[in-house]
């Protein structure tokens, strides 16, 4: 048998559905991000970064865009005869068949995957998270508290804790107490949902409740775990990290990016963030372009004005057009005398002339959900609007 100290489980199946039109037809993990990247390069280059270089994806809503992203694995060199990048969707077993219900349920149908690495660790990632991270030092951690189950976490204003798993420790770190999104939580020490486990601890909990409906982490495995008394330790990370969840979340995170000093940098060397480069032509300004605070992704052809926005690749803007404040996503057209405000434009998305975006009314629109949410303008990939129109 091959030995892998530590494999990692990416979990990139959930539907994302507070992501709106922009989740309708990809999953979340392959949403663009940044002008160049999708979420997902995220972890993926944590792993590469950290050492780990056995990663099982595990997949199962609309994965098609994803597949071709992650490919074998080449971006973040981890095409490899012994390990590497593995997708995992649900598969037909000899005695059950059935789509992953929860996370925890996900990884149990992949008990055989794991097994052939004989770990002595696992890490649970989600595929939603924007961050950098070195695991290996949360399993030096983990293993210096001689730990089951190491929880990463990080604390979070309190008002938004109920969207979290939240922890209680004691004064050396171990965990007493933790609830899955609790409606009046009574801490703001928040689980990143990324978890280390030693293969005993999560196969047990794994077998043990493997009857159990939706089996999640959050609601069921961590409960488990701490009322069997496993050593359940919080790993405190104090860089950036956010979960893109939400269209406003996901919105500010590649706003953040364009800050002059940004708290999350994709320039620094030390711990490069990888992607499938897609072979293109370079980006083309114009004379009459006017730019500032962006981000351009290659072949990307601005002939009108860009502020403070997220261009991404391929992406056209004409004459006259003026957008601010706004995520464009590659392949999308902006027409001539067009407005874009405050706005999320999907992938191949075209916009005719003299329309007007993020002109209308604030959030909620009754009439309109799929377009207005948070205060943005969202537009769902492959969309057409016709010249003139106001939205
Ligand atoms: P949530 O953010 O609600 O809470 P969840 O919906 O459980 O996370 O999804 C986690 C990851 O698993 C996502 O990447 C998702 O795509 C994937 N996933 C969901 N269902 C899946 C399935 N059936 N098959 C495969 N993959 C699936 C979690 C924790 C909280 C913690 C937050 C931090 O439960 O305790 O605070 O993450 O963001
Ligand atoms: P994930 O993004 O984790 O894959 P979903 O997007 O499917 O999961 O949503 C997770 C849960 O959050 C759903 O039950 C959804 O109803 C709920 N939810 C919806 N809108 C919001 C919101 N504005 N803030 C927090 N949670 C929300």
């Amino acid at each position: 048998m091959i030995k892998k100290e530590m494999i990692a489980m990416l979990l990139a199946g959930g539907q994302g559905s507070r992501l709106g039109v922009l989740t309708s037809k990809v999953a979340k993990p392959a949403v663009a991000f940044g002008g160049k990247y999708r979420i997902i390069d995220f972890p993926l280059s944590n792993c590469i970064n950290s050492g780990v270089d056995t990663v099982g994806v595990l997949t199962q809503y609309q994965p098609l865009r994803l597949n071709t992203h992650i490919g074998i694995g080449i971006p973040w060199d981890l095409d490899r005869n012994v390990g590497g990048v593995t997708i995992l969707p649900p598969y037909e077993k000899s005695t059950s068949s059935e789509w992953y219900t929860g996370t925890a349920n996900a990884i149990f149908q992949n008990m055989a995957y794991m097994e052939t690495y004989n770990p002595d660790y696992v890490l649970i990632l989600s595929g939603d998270h924007i961050y950098k991270m070195d695991y290996e030092v949360m399993l030096d951690y983990h293993k210096a508290n001689k730990a089951d189950v190491t929880i990463a976490c990080m604390p979070v204003p309190i008002e938004e804790a109920s969207r979290f798993g939240v922890m209680i420790t004691d004064g050396n770190g171990r965990i007493t107490e933790f609830e899955e999104k609790p409606e009046h939580p009574r801490s703001n020490l928040a689980s990143m949902g990324i978890y280390i486990f030693s293969w005993k601890a999560l196969k047990e909990s794994l077998t043990a409740l493997k009857d159990q409906p939706g089996c999640d982490f959050g609601k069921h495995i961590l409960p488990y775990c701490r009322d069997n008394s496993m050593r359940l330790f919080a790993y405190e990370f104090n860089g950036y990290w956010k979960d893109v969840g939400t269209l406003g979340s996901y919105w500010e995170a590649n706003m953040e990016l364009i800050d002059i000093i940004p708290e999350f940098n994709l320039y620094e060397e030390f711990w490069k963030i990888y992607t499938k480069g897609d072979v293109i032509r370079p980006q083309y300004i114009s004379s009459e372009a006017v730019i500032d605070r962006c981000i351009v992704g290659d072949g990307a052809e601005i002939y009108g004005e860009v502020h403070n926005s997220v261009i991404g690749a391929d992406v056209r803007i004409e004459k006259g057009a003026v957008i601010r404040d706004s995520i464009i996503m590659r392949h999308s057209d902006v027409g001539e005398g067009t407005q874009v405000n405050k706005s999320i434009i999907a992938e191949n998305v075209t916009i005719g002339k003299n329309v007007q975006l993020g002109v209308g009314e604030e959030v909620p629109n009754v009439e309109k959900p799929n377009i207005y949410s948070w205060g943005l303008v969202t537009i769902g990939e492959n969309t057409v609007i016709p010249d003139g129109v106001k939205v």
